[in-house]
């Protein structure tokens, strides 16, 4: 063969190849960072010093799989500065040099955090500590400003207590809630271009925590202090559901205007695995980044490490573990097929419908819930069964009740003495929708006896153009347990309602209905809750709203 055709022939073959085979096939096999780079996301892994030196079993994975990192200890204060004005950066660097390398992108976790925070600052004055959290932003921060692997950190972390009320940390107990606006402030005064998160636990799906969250992000934006993100950590555990609703608080967060991120995901189970507890939790990873995916403002997911050989799971959940997409012997998990699956998504070769689900069957229906179940979906194209859809039958425009990732929902905030015509849909990992369900009806009982609830405002915030109404206290002064509350009320003409919470609110003209959230439905007698909103109204006005109804 003449050596000039060799190239020729080479690259005829390779096209041939190109032709035949399935154009998704070597992409199917690239990393998850390929995919999730083709997506303009991170995937990310949180990273420990000590393998990250010591293995190179590790250090192949972080650096071929991941596109982002995140110390999962190594900049925290104990570390970084463990005793006043000293700092150390050699496992921080480490990471960040890891980063480099690879051409990874570091998150810098965390600034200002009541756990892992030396016993020095914990006992300081307001003034000292004041100053103390100037100098360590100053100094942590501004080592790494002009280092542009690390793009984005942590200023503040778990601020919420698990009720949604601020945490009584010793941060909060010697500064009052200040200390927050000014570690962002910090932040930015020592990096103008990082972005600038607040992160928690327990945040992901929409409740009164992460609702508190919301409250906070929005009115620390309004006072001009940088929060550019929300870090949605993703703890979970797949004994106790996966939060159905975090597309809808993703997006929520993001119409503020802010990034979203999950940061520090892991899915526990109750030890020993087995093959139904993988497939369970490889379901959970799919729906995250799913969620992530459909989310424009969220800028990619973060897994807390990737090995079950080393992770916090064991050492804090006793009989728990198991969290992570690889096993203690860095075998992938289906957890790892999941996460690959959805990043590739769009390049997916199943386009396979799940079979249609069986016919809803609904039981313990009341004025405002009820429950459904039918008989499961298969799916055999391969990405693996993602969900349902439960729909409500309203001619042309069918409404979306709710979403199950089991073959059963519980559905609230339902109208009382009403007829409800219903089907499912399933969905797979790829996205493909199966045919409607037969459909099914109920009719809701007649609500609560007239007076048994009652709504009183309290209108916490008011300014020139706009006002918030927090709480609205719903109590069921009823002498039996109610499942569900809907309170009416009337805005004054000119009032547009710019947000709420703790509850589904819909408005119609200047009329509007908040019925209770799935969370706060149930209330027993003599119980209370509550929900609020915020309004815009014109300049001059000084009116709020009024007519409140509770049923
Ligand atoms: O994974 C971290 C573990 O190695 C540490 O011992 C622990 C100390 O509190 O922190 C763990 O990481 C936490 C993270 O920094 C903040 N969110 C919760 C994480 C799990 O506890």
């Amino acid at each position: 063969m003449h050596s000039s055709s060799l190239p020729r022939v080479l690259a005829l073959v390779g096209m041939l190849a190109a032709f035949l085979l399935p154009a998704t096939a070597a992409e199917a096999s690239a990393p998850l960072r390929t995919h999730a780079a083709a997506r303009g996301k991170f995937i990310g892994a949180a990273l420990a010093t000590s393998p990250l030196s010591g293995e190179s079993s590790y250090r192949n994975i972080a650096a071929t799989e991941f596109n982002q990192v995140t110390a999962e200890n190594a900049m925290k204060w104990d570390s970084t500065e463990p005793s006043q004005g000293q700092f150390n950066f050699s496992g921080a660097d480490a990471i960040v040099n890891f980063a480099t390398q690879n051409s990874q992108q570091v998150h810098g976790h965390t600034l200002v955090w009541h756990q892992q925070t030396p016993g020095w600052v914990q006992g300081l004055g307001a003034s000292a500590m004041r100053t103390a959290i100037q100098n360590h932003i100053s100094g942590v921060v501004g080592r790494y400003a002009d280092n542009p692997a690390v793009v984005s950190w942590d200023v503040v972390n778990e601020v919420f207590d698990d009720n949604g009320n601020m945490r009584t940390s010793f941060w909060y107990n010697t500064l009052g809630q200040s200390y927050i606006a000014d570690a962002f402030r910090a932040a930015r005064a020592a990096d103008s271009n990082a972005r600038l998160c607040i992160n928690d636990y327990n945040v992901e799906g929409i409740n009164a925590k992460s609702t508190a969250m919301y409250n906070l992000v929005s009115s620390l934006r309004q006072q001009g202090v940088p929060v550019d993100c929300v870090g949605f950590q993703g703890h979970l555990a797949i004994q106790y559901g996966f939060p159905n609703d975090l597309q809808q608080n993703l997006q929520r967060f993001a119409d503020l205007g802010v990034q979203v991120r999950i940061t520090e995901l892991d899915i526990r189970m109750q030890m020993p695995r087995n093959s139904s507890k993988d497939s369970t939790q490889a379901t959970y990873y799919r729906n995250v980044v799913n969620a992530c995916n459909a989310v424009t403002a969220c800028a990619g997911v973060t897994i807390w490490g990737f090995t079950d050989k080393y992770s916090w799971v064991p050492d804090t959940f006793s009989g728990e573990g198991a969290a992570l997409i690889y096993d203690e012997s860095y075998q992938q998990k289906p957890a790892y097929t999941a996460v690959h699956d959805a990043l590739a998504g769009g390049t997916s070769t199943d386009t396979t419908p799940p079979s249609a689900p069986g016919t809803p069957a609904s039981s313990n229906v009341t004025s405002n819930s009820a429950t459904l179940t039918w008989a499961a979906s298969t799916d055999s194209g391969g990405s693996g069964l993602a969900g349902y859809d439960v729909y409500r039958e309203q001619g042309t425009n069918d409404t979306l009740l709710g979403r199950s990732t089991t073959a059963s929902i519980n559905l609230t905030g339902l109208t009382p003495s009403t007829k409800y015509q219903v089907y499912v849909r399933a969905r797979d990992g790829a996205g493909n929708v199966s045919g409607n369900s037969a459909a099914a009806t109920f009719t809701t009982t007649t609500g609560p006896v007239g007076g048994a609830c009652t709504a009183t405002p309290t209108v916490q915030t008011q300014w020139n153009t706009g006002y918030v109404v927090q709480p609205v206290t719903v109590t069921n002064g009823g002498s039996s347990a109610i499942t569900g509350w809907t309170v009416t009320f009337t805005l004054p003409s000119g009032h547009t309602l710019t947000g709420s919470w703790n509850a589904a609110v819909t408005v119609s003209g200047q009329n509007v209905t908040a019925r209770n959230a799935n969370y706060n439905g149930n209330l027993g007698a003599g119980a209370s809750t509550s929900f609020g909103f915020q309004v815009s109204r014109p300049s001059g006005d000084t009116q709020t709203p009024s007519s409140y109804t509770c049923a």
